[in-house]
């Protein structure tokens, strides 16, 4: 059956790989599944037949036949369960990889979030200046303590997870600023998702779709 994804019919970030449909690509590409992409406008987002899709008006989203789906987390999740290789076979390992799946999108994205708002989007409002060092500090709990986590693993609970692809899709924001090189474990996992060649070609094709050299 055809999956289709919705993705930014022009990412606001020109390709670099920060818009959430990279990490539903990425899980896609690791399984070995194939995708169709419709893009779409931030005005069609709010319309009807996109709120349909996503109630709160926002890609990605997921359709394969009847089925619709909206959310990253429960999207790569659906993924996992379908289909071998993002999820372990054992049912306590697989709880645990699922627990960082949450982990990533419910503790540690938000202030990424936040920090990444106050950098770009609020940089000329009043209180900026006193409020961002806040925000910061708020990441780096959250970066201090997955750091200590992770130790000199290569990833969080034994092999590779979808834990790990949500973990670290949500860290890539964090890239630009040079906060990460603060852990150097988390710098080098993050290495190691860019590595893998299932998200090379996740990139590669979210790039060659916003800069334009993709098939029309
Ligand atoms: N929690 C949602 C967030 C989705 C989201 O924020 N999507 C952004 C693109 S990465 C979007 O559509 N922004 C446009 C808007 O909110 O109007 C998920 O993980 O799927």
């Amino acid at each position: 059956m055809t999956i289709t994804i919705t993705v930014f019919e022009r990412s606001p970030d020109g390709g670099s790989g920060l818009a959430r449909d990279t990490r539903v690509r990425w899980a896609l590409e690791e399984v070995g599944q194939s995708y169709e992409v419709r893009g779409v406008s931030f005005d069609a987002m709010k319309e009807p037949a996109h709120l349909a899709l996503h109630p709160f008006g926002q890609i990605p989203t997921y359709e394969e036949g009847d089925l619709a789906l909206f959310e990253t987390g429960a999207i790569v999740f659906h993924i996992a369960q379908r289909h071998a290789g993002l999820l372990p076979d054992d049912a306590s390992a697989r709880a645990r990889a699922i627990s960082w799946m949450f982990a990533a999108v419910n503790t540690v994205e938000p202030p990424i979030l936040e920090f990444a708002n106050a950098r770009l989007l609020e940089g000329d409002r009043s209180w900026n200046k006193e409020r961002l060092p806040l925000i910061q500090d708020r990441v780096r709990d959250r970066l201090k303590q997955l750091s200590a986590r992770l130790g000199d693993a290569d990833w969080l609970d034994g092999e590779f997870s979808a834990g790990d692809l949500m973990m670290v899709s949500v860290l890539l924001r964090l890239k630009a600023s040079g906060m990460l090189d603060e852990y150097p474990n988390l710098a080098a996992y993050l290495a190691r998702g860019e590595a893998r060649p299932a998200y090379k070609r996740a990139f590669a094709a979210q790039q060659a779709y916003n800069t334009g050299s993709r098939a029309k």
